[in-house]
């Protein structure tokens, strides 16, 4: 089985730590609004990633944003779901195995766009920081 690298990032490593070790039960919010764990793999390593992203439910699915605080540069993660569609995501308790697919077409990613921003508003002020097009996913149930 491949080995987890943990992220470099501290507060992020310390979320993901807490929300996992807890079962799903502490560290489950940012700002006070929810946050799901995205288990995926490296595109190079091919080593087991976990990464924090905030809660964004579509109809039992999930859409994945990869704004990183308006950062120029997409989040690495992006990479590795593009060439790795299988993911698991943990929501609070509950574990899902699911697909991921890179939203295209404009008429969608306008849709699940305010569903994001609804859940969680910083996306927008994120969206206007970077001139990058911000990276969309939708994770469905596999
Ligand atoms: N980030 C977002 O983009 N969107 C969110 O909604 C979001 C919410 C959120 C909530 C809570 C929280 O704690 C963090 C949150 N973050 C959010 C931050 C998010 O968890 C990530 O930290 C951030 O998006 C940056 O992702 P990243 O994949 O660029 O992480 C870097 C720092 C990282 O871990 N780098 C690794 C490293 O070792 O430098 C590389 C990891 C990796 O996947 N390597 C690949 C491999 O093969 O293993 C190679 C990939 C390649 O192509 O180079």
């Amino acid at each position: 089985m491949a080995r987890y690298i943990p992220t470099p990032v501290k507060w992020v490593r310390d979320q993901i730590e807490l929300y996992e070790g807890s079962g799903g039960t502490q560290g489950t919010e940012l700002g006070g609004r929810p946050v799901i764990i995205v288990t995926h793999q490296g595109n190079k390593t091919g080593a087991i990633r976990k990464t924090a992203l905030m809660r964004v439910e579509d109809s039992g699915s999930y859409v994945l944003v990869g704004s990183m605080g308006g950062a120029p540069k997409n989040p690495v993660w992006v990479y590795n779901l593009r060439a790795h569609a299988d993911v698991e995501i943990r929501d609070k308790t509950e574990v899902h195995r699911m697909r991921v697919r890179e939203v295209q077409d404009a008429d969608e990613r306008a849709r699940v766009w305010a569903l994001a921003v609804d859940a969680f508003p910083p996306y927008e002020d994120y969206k206007n920081k970077t001139t990058r097009t911000i990276p969309v996913f939708i994770a469905e149930s596999a």
